[in-house]
């Protein structure tokens, strides 16, 4: 903001000023702006009613007022470009709960073994992202510890329908360059399941950095307190750009996503569907279903196809927990 454009007649020492949610923890904010960081809280008026999700989360742009004593009150969240977020429930009523706000990227961390990965995981994940339309780069990890082959016979297919994938070990350093490279001058994110090694990930992408290793960092217990504890940060990138480590995603609910509408989300059956016989085809029994005969024939991989009907009829609830 230039001078010219400050209220001349505003009771504190200058006006609102606008600046990037960098931390957030128990609804005290750090705001990064151009005169620094400020700690905020969110204005009164912005908190009245029960929310339906996050009122603000990290990577929101807003504009905080500045009081006198260097402290902020948010007066209003500049509207998303994109969330990457998560349905809470089992508090009762569906809660949206933002992982991260704005993001250019997120970054899907499976390891290759030590947790096995779930695969089904990784596409309710994709279908997330695919969804909020943000890029997703698959980062695989822990390939210090698997013979490449097996880890192409895993996680190959993604490759082959056109995401990035990354191979890497915070061990040995492979991938590390890749990763920094992707991320920089972005707002991303890591997002996958504890123990897969995000943290010990971005400590290698960041010396000096020092994440806690080998902590279980989410609460103990389905829906218990999740949305008043945790920090969330983004951490400064050299060369530009954010980071946030998010703590182990044990669940991803999907929800309120139509039948067909899962379709577009599952990029390798996209474009096959307008080939099926029927045009209400469920790709499951119909005769004549071009997705169906693409699994049988080895065109879409029989995962995929598996978890696409997991997803499309399966008990939403049922695989949530991993
Ligand atoms: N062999 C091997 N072990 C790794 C690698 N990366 C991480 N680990 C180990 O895996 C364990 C979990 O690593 P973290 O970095 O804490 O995993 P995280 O994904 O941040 O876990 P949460 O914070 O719980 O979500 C630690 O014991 C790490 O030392 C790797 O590339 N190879
Ligand atoms: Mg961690
Ligand atoms: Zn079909």
């Amino acid at each position: 903001m230039s001078f010219s454009q400050l209220p001349l007649s505003d009771s504190s020492n200058e006006g609102p000023r606008e600046g990037l949610v960098i931390r957030s923890q128990a609804g005290y904010l750090t705001v990064r702006t151009d005169n620094g960081d400020v700690q905020a809280r969110l204005r009164g008026r912005l908190r009245r009613g029960r929310a339906e999700g996050d009122l603000v989360a990290v990577g929101d742009r807003v504009r905080v007022a500045i009081h006198d004593d260097g402290t902020g009150s948010i007066e209003e969240v500049l509207p998303r470009k994109t969330v990457f977020s998560r349905q809470l429930s089992g508090v009762g009523y569906d809660y949206q709960q933002i992982i991260l706000a704005n993001p250019d990227l997120a970054l899907l961390v499976f390891a290759c073994t030590e947790p096995n990965p779930s695969l089904r995981m990784l596409d309710r994940f994709l279908v997330v992202t695919e969804r909020a339309r943000i890029t997703a780069v698959i980062v695989v990890n822990k390939v210090d510890l698997m013979p490449l082959e097996q880890v192409d016979n895993l996680f190959g297919m993604y490759r082959a329908i056109g995401y990035d994938v990354i191979y890497a070990s915070a061990v040995t350093g492979q991938g590390i360059e890749a990763l920094r490279e992707c991320m920089r001058g972005k707002l991303s994110t890591l997002a996958g399941p504890s123990g897969v090694g995000k943290s010990s990930l971005l400590n290698k992408v960041m010396p000096g950095l020092n994440l806690q290793v080998g902590e279980v960092s989410e609460g103990v217990g389905r829906g218990k307190g999740r949305h008043t504890t945790q920090v969330r940060q983004l951490y400064p990138l050299e060369g530009g750009g954010y980071v946030a480590d998010v703590p182990g995603l044990r669940t991803l609910a999907l929800w309120d996503i139509q039948d067909e509408e899962l379709d577009a989300y599952f990029v390798e059956i996209a474009p096959l569907v307008p080939e099926c016989q029927f045009n209400d085809c469920s790709h499951s029994h119909e005769p004549g279903c071009a997705v169906r005969k693409a699994a049988e024939s080895g065109r879409i991989d029989p995962r995929r196809y598996a978890s696409y009907l997991r997803l499309r009829f399966g008990d939403p609830q049922e695989d949530d927990e991993l």
